[in-house]
């Protein structure tokens, strides 16, 4: 992914979130955003993208080498997702623990990924994992225009 964008002023307060492939085909978008807001985080910006295999691979350039790599990057490409910044006072960590462990099966009941998570692979949503990677994340989809 390229370098941090130059905007970095909300530092701490937000994180980026992707609803997959798969949940989006399912129809689980407006529940997954509904569950969001619930949560106390405010979408700030907000946009549906079919992803490049290209611009897959290059939002999960950290996973290279890793042996499910080809598998995500696939499945990330294969339709359209709903992109989406995220605010809230820690909300890296917060909403990790909302989103529950990246296996679904193993995702504690009422957490998005146990709710509308498939398997390992197609688990409903992403999360930035550091408010590094979520100020990363959100720069690589959107642009200054598109964002506060
Ligand atoms: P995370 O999304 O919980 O941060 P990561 O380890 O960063 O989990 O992996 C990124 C994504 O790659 C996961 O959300 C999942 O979709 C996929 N993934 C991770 N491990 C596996 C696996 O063992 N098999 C298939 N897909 C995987
Ligand atoms: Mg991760």
């Amino acid at each position: 992914m390229p370098p941090l964008p130059i905007f970095m002023s909300m530092n701490g307060k937000i994180t980026f979130t992707m609803v997959k492939p798969s949940a989006h085909a399912s129809g689980y978008s407006g529940k997954i955003l509904a569950k969001i807001e619930e949560g106390g985080f405010k979408i700030i910006a907000l946009k549906l993208v079919h992803l490049t295999k290209e611009q897959a691979c290059m939002f999960y350039d950290v996973h290279i080498g890793r042996p499910f790599y080809e598998e995500l990057v696939n499945f990330m490409s294969s339709g359209p997702i709903i992109a989406a910044i995220l605010q809230k006072e820690n909300a890296v960590e917060d909403f990790r623990k909302y989103i529950g462990a990246t296996d679904p099966a193993k995702a504690e009941p009422g957490t998005i990924r146990n709710l509308y998570g498939k398997n390992m692979g197609e688990n409903a949503v992403h999360g930035s994992d550091s408010d590094e990677n979520a100020v990363r994340e959100a720069g690589f989809f959107f642009s200054s225009l598109e964002r506060p």
